[in-house]
């Protein structure tokens, strides 16, 4: 059985760590995860020293360094494919361009409404370009599920997979900052929430000791 280690930074406010983990999950396999807190100290040297861009993720498999979430995403997917990406070439094609535009862009939204698992700021946060971010993602999501989801609530349907676990965060960032959402987002984003997989990380996080002051205000 392949040796995987993922290291994270904090799970109530690190949005890519929860991605590099969920790819960890859909490997089905057992794996270790190192967890330290961010923007203290300790964390520059701490991550500096295991991951090549000094950021999280950072999986190693079996001693090989993984970093950037598409590739650990695309690696870990080999070693079992079927759940992380769909059957048909075509979905599949469509699964990964969606995963990549995740990856690349929606940078307003992540900056006006970061991810805290702990707290809701219910109404703060809609600029003008987080805005424009969510109508795409709405869009996108709409389009995805209505050709490919069937009756299932997960982009591609019944299964929970690496596309879904690339807009995880985004779904934590709705949670906390509940902008208004049409009911089939609102759907979809109950369905990842109650993700088995995603109730086991925001339970970690409610648990984890260390509290960031400039994630906790949402009026900076
Ligand atoms: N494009 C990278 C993004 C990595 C990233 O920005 N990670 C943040 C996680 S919140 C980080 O490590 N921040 C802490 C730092 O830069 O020291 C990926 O997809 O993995």
């Amino acid at each position: 059985m392949p040796e995987i280690v993922t290291y994270l930074g904090n799970k109530s406010y690190s949005s890519w760590s929860l991605r590099g983990w969920l790819a960890c999950k859909l490997t089905g396999l057992p794996f270790r995860e190192e967890v330290h807190p961010m923007d203290t100290p300790e964390w520059k040297p701490w991550i500096s020293a295991r991951s090549p861009s000094g950021k999280v993720p950072y999986v190693t498999l079996d001693g090989a360094p993984l970093w950037e979430s598409l590739a650990i995403g695309e690696q870990l997917a080999e070693l079992n494919p079927g759940q992380f990406w769909p059957e048909k070439a075509a979905a599949r094609a469509h699964a990964r361009s969606i995963a990549a535009e995740m990856h690349a862009g929606f940078g307003e939204l992540r900056k006006a409404m970061w991810m805290n698992l702990r707290r809701s700021f219910p109404g703060k946060g809609r600029t003008a370009g987080a805005l424009a971010d969510i109508a795409r993602i709405e869009a996108l999501w709409e389009g995805t599920r209505q050709r490919y989801a069937g009756d299932g609530p997960f982009l591609f349907g019944a299964r929970f997979g690496f596309a879904d676990a690339m807009y995880a965060p985004v779904v934590a960032r709705f949670h906390t900052w509940q902008p208004a959402l049409t009911a089939r987002s609102r759907a979809y984003v109950d369905a990842v929430w109650n993700h088995p997989f995603m109730a086991q990380w925001v339970a970690d996080a409610k648990a984890e000791p260390w509290t960031l002051a400039k994630y906790e205000n949402p009026d900076p």
